[in-house]
């Protein structure tokens, strides 16, 4: 059983990886616009994990009698003013969502409530790979500054991203 503090937290951080999906799903409709599709693919397969996040939550509160209480979700940033700065921006907001993650361990630690701390440890190390891919991606975009070309090159590279639909829980929740 969830405390009500506890399922508010969770409820909550279900609305953020839904916003995070929002906000991937902007920056995929950016990329298009730039006439750069790897990017552009890259970030619709981000929003998709997005959602499977979401849904982990989700089904969580639901298999620990909890309630789901579903929030609005704001509106993300519409233009970037180039790849390299709206990569910045994805390294900003995953770094906002680990302190989210890190909040919600703490709050779990503080009220002895295992089940949600065993469960929060899978996006303890999600986070982390999170934030190092977004760093790759930053450090490439830095690396072909200036280089005509290199950011379709590039491109093509982000283009071979796969979704990975992450087990555990119903994948994609779909179930
Ligand atoms: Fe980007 O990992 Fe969930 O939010």
């Amino acid at each position: 059983m969830l405390s009500e503090r506890m399922e508010k937290a969770l409820n909550g951080q279900l609305a953020a990886e839904l916003y995070s999906g929002y906000l991937y799903l902007s920056m995929a409709a950016y990329f298009s616009s730039e006439n750069l599709p790897g990017f552009a693919r890259w970030m619709r397969i981000h929003r998709l994990e997005e959602i499977t996040h979401g849904m982990k939550f989700y089904d969580f509160i639901e298999s620990r009698g909890g309630r789901i209480s579903l929030a609005g979700i704001d509106m993300p940033p519409g233009d970037w003013e180039s790849a390299l700065q709206a990569f910045e921006a994805v390294l900003a907001h995953e770094r906002k969502v680990t302190l989210m993650i890190h909040d919600l361990v703490d709050l779990a630690i503080e009220e002895k409530d295992h089940g949600t701390n065993s469960f929060l440890q899978w996006f303890v190390d999600e986070q982390v790979e999170e934030e190092e891919s977004a760093r790759n991606v930053i450090q490439n975009l830095k690396r072909v500054e200036g280089a005509p070309g290199g950011i379709y090159m590039l491109d093509k590279e982000m283009g071979a991203a796969v979704f990975n639909p992450q087990p555990a829980g119903i994948a994609g929740g779909v179930g």
